[in-house]
């Protein structure tokens, strides 16, 4: 009996490391605990940011790492309790996308001094003391915004009634691609920004503030329409049709992401150019943070690379988009 069990037993212990061996193992051998590494989301207000969030956990998937994951809806009192929930459960690396720009000194020196380094992902951060981030990885805003607004002085002849959705307030993008947009712009006098309003990066709120631009009194004179995010000219689209009127042709479009939904709008006809903004950075971003906590130096500004796409591209761009 003693026997019998006996050898079921080592069999079993011979099956156990059988498999242990054929299974691929996500650590490399000798390597010790896995990366610990919490993350501080924006939310999940767009389809950009949708994408951006499955990058990021796919990547950390595929490299073994443990990613502690809050979604913070927006709100930077959801942020700052993240990252302290954070520090004290000490973990390796904080990556954080800052939902807007100010208010996170005190909670990032709490960081330093407990000595987890900070990752800043997407978004920056505006902080007196530089050496409260390791890294900031994102894209040029400032430039995505110079781009949309040369699209439109191109497409509209360097004059038009300009309406704009802004994104959310105090975001380092909204701040951003405004300041781009504007420097552009201010060189044609007959480039006329009419309206300027936040439609908080949603499709809801896009649609909501260009049905009140529209029945505003300058309303019937916009035939521009510069829409932060594509997912606020999707819902923009949405309103100027239920208003009678032709998005793409009556009202010309530029927004910024490059979703999937803005080259199906511009296939369409009803968006004119999306400028590309990649949310894909997951392999990117976790390439700095492996080397942050390895102590390896790395660059205080990783830029992101893209480009700009345009109606007549739309059809055969589509196939090929990944978010
Ligand atoms: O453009 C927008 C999202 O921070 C770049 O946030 C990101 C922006 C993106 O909600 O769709």
């Amino acid at each position: 009996m003693m026997n019998r069990l006996a050898v079921a037993a080592s069999l079993l212990a011979a099956l156990i490391i059988g498999c242990d061996k054929g299974s691929e193992s996500k650590q490399p051998a000798g390597a010790h605990k896995p990366l610990v590494v919490g993350f501080a989301q924006v939310g999940a207000e767009s389809s950009w940011r949708t994408a951006n969030s499955e990058s990021i956990k796919k990547e950390a998937a595929k490299r073994g790492i443990e990613l502690k994951f809050v979604d913070a809806q927006q709100k930077q009192e959801n942020q700052i309790k993240a990252i302290r929930s954070f520090i004290a459960q000490r973990v390796d690396v904080i990556v954080l996308s800052p939902v807007v720009e100010t208010g996170f000194e005190p909670v990032l020196r709490e960081a330093k001094q407990a000595g987890i380094p900070v990752v800043l992902s997407d978004r920056r951060a505006d902080v007196s003391d530089e050496s409260l981030y390791t890294t900031f990885i994102g894209s040029d805003f400032v430039q995505e915004g110079r781009r949309a607004a040369e699209f439109l002085v191109k497409k509209m002849n360097q004059k038009a009634n300009i309406a704009e959705l802004e994104g959310t307030p105090g975001s380092a993008p909204a701040n951003d691609r405004k300041k781009g947009f504007d420097d552009v712009i201010k060189n044609y006098p007959d480039m006329k920004v009419l309206m300027s309003q936040t439609g908080d990066f949603t499709r809801a709120k896009g649609k909501e503030v260009m049905e009140a631009f529209l029945k505003s009194p300058e309303g019937k004179n916009i035939n521009a329409l510069f829409a932060h995010n594509d997912d606020m000219a999707l819902g923009a689209i949405q309103a100027i049709e239920e208003a009678g009127l032709r998005p793409g042709k009556d009202i010309t479009i530029v927004s910024i992401d490059g979703v999937k939904g803005a080259f199906e709008a511009m296939a369409d006809g009803k968006l004119n150019c999306t400028v590309e903004c990649n949310p894909l950075i997951g392999p990117q971003l976790f390439d700095l943070v492996e080397k942050v906590a390895a102590k390896q130096s790395v660059p205080h500004r990783v830029n992101v690379q893209e480009s700009v796409y345009t109606e007549d591209q739309a059809k055969e761009m589509l196939p090929k988009r990944q978010y």
